[in-house]
């Protein structure tokens, strides 16, 4: 017996030692992926197993803490799920897709477990998960322009700009505006210069087109004939106690809604109701004056955010039904 147990013991480890325990080895590549642009976007890693575990196996792949375009507190976890038999998995990793223009970002993703003795075998411990800007930031969302005057606001492309890259800015109707973009090799920041050429509304694009991918933004240009304030009527006589009321307008009209301060010279002789009013899209405001006392005084109206203004005299006389009235 005790020779036969001997063999036996010597068959197991001459079996051992003939077929040795070989772990697959798992492999998976860098990504880059362009950030996307409004809610999540998503980076996919690919994962491949030399040969399948043979057993169900999951691997985590986790973001370092640095991270700050990975969606954080994910519901799922991010890493690679093998079934039995299979070779090939996938990981999605959730990006925040925002409009904001910032630098690329470059991420290590680690695997959780590549130490785990029972696991595969690691080709590497750690892949790179590389985000590329897609946003140009162009100054205000909804830009107004004046017919003829030249107009600078800051464009911020989120990289420096390097010398391969190629900068375009180009109006939808290149008969509303001409637009140079100025921004150095280097810097990531710049500006542009528009000039109307017509009344009328356009959208503008900048692009950067680089070798690892593409950033854009848009805003909207609208170009206005230079106006000038009108009141009507344009001098005006009232007693005291009378109220009358006085329009004001832009002509040409404006397209969009303005805000108008009406000013007294003398808020003891006329009383001006409302002191700020806005001036409808291609309309007007009404302004009610009341007689307070005999005398003269200047109103001013003034526009918000233009140079434009103008002056109404305004003469409050006395009321003689008030001092008919007054006298016993
Ligand atoms: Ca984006
Ligand atoms: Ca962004």
């Amino acid at each position: 017996m005790k020779r036969l147990a001997a063999a036996a013991t010597f068959l197991c480890v001459l079996s051992a030692y003939a077929q040795p325990v070989v772990r697959p080895q798992l492999r998976t590549s860098d990504v880059a992926v362009a950030e996307g642009t409004g809610g999540v976007s998503w980076a996919r890693f690919t994962a491949t197993l030399d040969a399948p575990m043979g057993r169900n196996w999951f691997v985590f792949l986790s973001p370092h803490a640095n991270a700050t375009d990975v969606v954080p507190n994910q519901p799922r976890p991010i890493g690679f799920q093998f079934a039995s038999s299979q070779t090939i998995a996938t990981a999605d990793v959730p990006l925040q897709a925002d409009s904001e223009p910032e630098p690329d970002e470059v991420i290590l993703m680690t695997f959780s477990n590549y130490t785990d003795p029972n696991g595969p075998s690691f080709e590497r411990s750690e892949a790179t998960l590389t985000i590329i800007n897609d946003d140009i930031g162009l100054g205000p969302v909804d830009l107004r322009t004046t017919l003829g005057a030249p107009m600078s606001f800051p464009i911020d492309l989120g990289n420096p700009l390097a010398a391969g890259d190629t900068l375009t800015v180009t109006p939808a109707d290149p008969e509303v505006v001409t637009v140079t973009a100025s921004v150095a090799i280097g810097s990531s920041t710049g500006e542009i210069t528009l000039t109307g050429l017509r009344e009328g509304h356009t959208r503008l694009v900048a692009e950067v087109i680089r070798p690892a991918g593409p950033a854009r933004g848009e805003t909207d240009v609208t170009v206005f004939q230079p106006s000038v304030l009108v009141a009507m009527p344009n001098t005006v006589r009232l007693r005291v106690g009378e109220e009358v009321t006085t329009r004001v307008s832009f002509s040409p009209a404006q397209g969009v809604p303005m805000l108008i301060d009406v000013q007294s010279s003398s808020t003891g002789i006329v009383q001006v109701l409302p002191a700020l009013v806005s001036v409808s899209a291609g309309g007007d405001a009404v302004i009610t004056l009341r007689g307070l006392a005999p005398g003269r005084t200047l109103l001013k109206f003034l526009a918000h955010g233009q140079q434009h203004s103008t002056v109404v005299p305004v003469e409050v006389v006395p009321n003689p039904g008030r001092r008919r009235s007054a006298r016993p």
